[in-house]
């Protein structure tokens, strides 16, 4: 067996092994850690490459099977080839009939024993938990059966941008609420910007006499609405009269989706900006751009799109990228493709008009083979056409560099030259374009995230680098500084065009912050137990836009219980379920309930003492005051999912918890307490009665999300995961 490029493998018969004859079967098999076997992981399409009695290559064959076999040692199921998988069904399909009875039951089961509050406690609840919620004592609930009624005039003196009215109200009529002449009054009045009044702040209040909403700025406006939606109930369409004063922890209210390693529809991902606006989610980080595939169209660089959008077996690369992640040969399938132009500007709108910013990312300088491949065929083609200068333009390897390096996901050929000029010819190119786009849908690109992770050792061995180093005008004096180098010039690129660089925090703490713009963002990814706190607080404590997307939590590529049957990556989590993630406490890094144990399943001590420099200047330890971390983000990468269903049993219900985290502070929060010393949360500062409230706190939002969001996303469309009824999860949370 031999690796040919990244994951994709050959397996080449011996002699012995023979050759086939037509109609054969032969029976190849693996064996594997247990790890290995997890049912949904298995890479399906393996696909033979035969030669005829000439030695030339026939076209692909994909094997298929559906044999079941039960593995002799383990007892489990083993299913390696899945039908027809970009269409399949999820592995853990649950029948509807499971569906209904989970929605009409609302029960939480855990470890198979049913905890449930009555009903009329989450009567009036509402996801996320709004700051105060008081209900109108005397007063009868209001009918919205007859619809609403707008007072325009009190619109129009608020000066409230007709599209982002349209937006928010259609999430209204969709639940059988639309605009009418005779219903229930709904007025507007500004709200004014008194100090500190976060953005997307809202009151709210439902009385006899109508709706009165008040906002200082379009998102408080969608937010009340949002929460008007979610409250009316359903089957009489009535919502009891209440007063609403609401507004977010946080301003960064996060979902990252990579649409890179598997394609993922435009339609998928309209779907998923609905529900991020139900959930008063406010930015979708977009990636775009990885290894296996560049996913949006580049004025001017058709290559990109043409080869690097699709993977299929062509060895040469030349008219694609070879496949991956078991995307098997042919280019016709769902995980090809990508978003034209206009589709990426429908997306955009579509977002702004929910109050969703849209974070582009091609991630660089590594993860970039996808880019590499495509302007390497670029280059090839100008060349055989003569035109040198031209093929040189857009470059992003040293044809002569022998560096021998592997990415984390055995790459050896994913990384930009950072030493070139065509490198940053090519990245200002893409910057330059994508910002056009938002232009043009009319959201400003205001922030760009480069990506900036898991760079491994490239251009070492680079000529290029070697001048560069010799002669540049930066004052980079050593190859190890070239990484960096490359992060700070882009981050200045984009700050020269008035656009937050953004970067995954392994990047981001290699660069000199002193270098770097002050208003940078860094995605904490840190596992939070292997010191991830100390590289959190670092970042805060650099001034930047600190967003935590640490991986125990929020990592929505994970399974959501350690079984062989659930999807996904389990390298810092085997079973990471919604409870998990209602009880993060975000202000509290090092130390947060039962889900800080380190991944060996043993509560860790954290130890964050204050580093100071020569100058008396602190380099690591805890956040120094007043400053704190502005806000969260779930990710969804997507090596083993896809298909649009599979991605979306992914992300919900985990997506309601993450809106809760990242809206409302628990009272249960434990206050982030530096006490000098050796931290160890689980024994000091987690009192009983806080553990117990946010026991009680999560039976609640259990019983909430069965009783009333489910349902939602069942009318919605979303194949979301339906909670099982007990896990299979031993004490330790391990298989
Ligand atoms: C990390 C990689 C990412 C990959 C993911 C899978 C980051 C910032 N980088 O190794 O490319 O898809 O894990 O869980 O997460």
């Amino acid at each position: 067996i031999e690796r040919v490029k990244g994951d994709l493998h050959r397996l080449t018969p011996t002699d012995k092994f023979g050759g086939f004859k037509a109609g054969q079967v032969k029976t190849v098999r693996f064996r594997g850690e247990l790890w290995q076997l997890s049912e949904t992981d298995f890479m399906p399409n393996y696909y033979i490459v035969a030669k005829d009695a000439n030695g030339i290559e026939l076209a692909p064959q994909i094997i298929s099977s559906t044999r079941v076999e039960i593995d002799a040692d383990t007892g489990m199921e083993v299913r390696p080839y899945v039908e027809a998988f970009v269409d399949a069904k999820r592995q853990y399909q649950r029948t509807d009939k499971d569906k209904l009875v989970w929605a009409k039951s609302g029960v939480l089961f855990e470890q198979n024993k049913a905890v449930s509050v009555a009903p009329a406690l989450i009567e009036n609840s509402l996801l996320p938990t709004p700051q105060t919620q008081v209900l109108l004592e005397n007063v009868k609930a209001v009918s919205l059966s007859q619809g609403i009624t707008l007072d325009t005039q009190s619109f129009t003196d608020a000066k409230l941008n007709a599209d982002d009215i349209q937006a928010a109200l259609a999430r209204l009529e969709r639940i059988g609420v639309p605009q009418s002449e005779n219903g229930v009054k709904v007025s507007f009045a500004a709200l004014s910007p008194v100090d500190n009044l976060k953005a997307g702040s809202y009151q709210l209040t439902v009385a006899d006499s109508g709706i009165v909403i008040k906002a200082s700025e379009p998102s408080g406006f969608s937010y009340a609405i949002a929460s008007i939606t979610s409250l009316v109930d359903v089957n009489d369409l009535t919502i009891n009269a209440m007063k609403i004063d609401d507004s977010p922890r946080y301003q960064y209210r996060g979902m990252h989706v990579d649409v890179s390693r598997n394609f993922h529809s435009k339609q998928f991902l309209l779907d998923l900006l609905d529900q991020m606006a139900a959930y008063k989610l406010n930015k979708l980080h977009l990636h775009m751009g990885d290894d296996e595939g560049w996913r949006l169209e580049i004025n001017g660089l058709p290559e990109l799109t043409d080869i690097g959008s699709n993977r299929c077996h062509d060895i040469t690369e030349s008219s694609c990228i070879l496949p991956q992640l078991g995307s098997g040969p042919f280019v016709d399938t769902k995980v090809n493709g990508y978003y034209t132009k206009a589709d990426y500007i429908d997306i955009i709108q579509y977002a702004d008009a929910r109050q969703i910013q849209v974070i582009p990312s091609m991630d660089m300088p590594g993860h970039s083979r996808a880019a590499i491949k495509s302007m390497d065929a670029r280059y090839r083609n100008l060349m055989a056409k003569g035109d040198e200068q031209a093929a040189k333009e857009f470059l992003l390897t040293d044809p002569n560099d022998t560096t021998q390096y592997s990415s984390v996901q055995y790459y050896d050929d994913n990384t930009l030259n950072v030493c070139m000029e065509s490198t940053y010819h090519f990245v200002d190119k893409v910057i330059t374009e994508i910002a056009a786009l938002h232009t043009q849908a009319g959201q400003p690109l205001t922030t760009y995230h480069i990506g900036a992770d898991e760079t491994a050792g490239a251009w070492l061995e680079s000529p290029i680098c070697h001048d560069f180093i010799a002669n540049n005008q930066y004052g980079v004096t050593d190859i190890k500084l070239v990484g960096p180098y490359f992060i700070e010039r882009v981050a200045n690129m984009l700050a020269e065009k008035g656009i937050q660089p953004a970067g995954w925090s392994d990047g981001m703490s290699h660069t000199n912050p002193d270098n770097m713009p002050s208003n940078s963002q860094s995605n904490v990814w840190d596992v939070v137990s292997h010191k991830g706190y100390q590289r959190a607080h670092q970042q805060v404590n650099n001034g930047w836009t600190t967003i935590l997307s640490n991986p125990e939590v929020l990592y929505f590529d994970f399974p959501y219980e350690a079984d062989p049957k659930e999807h996904g990556y389990y390298w810092a989590s085997r079973g990471l379920n919604s409870k998990h993630i209602f009880s993060f406490m975000p202000g509290n890094l090092p130390a947060n309930a039962e889900q800080w144990l380190d991944i060996e399943g043993n509560p860790f001590e954290a130890d964050d003492r204050p580093q100071v420099d020569e100058n008396g200047k602190q380099t690591s330890g805890p956040i120094v005051a007043g400053k704190t971390f502005d806000g969260i983000q779930g990710q969804l990468w997507s090596e083993t999912l896809r298909s649009d269903q599979t991605v979306e049993y992914m992300i919900y219900p985990r997506l309601l918890m993450l809106a809760e985290r990242a809206w409302n502070k628990p009272e249960w929060e434990v206050p982030y307490q530096y006490d000098g010393a050796v931290y160890n949360q689980s024994t000091q500062h987690f009192s009983v009665q806080m553990r117990q409230q946010q026991a009680t706190d999560w039976q609640k939002m259990a019983n909430h999300l069965g009783h009333k969001e489910l349902a939602k996303l069942d009318k919605a469309g979303i194949e979301y995961r339906v909670p099982t009824v007990g896990a299979i999860i031993d004490d330790k949370g391990v298989l």
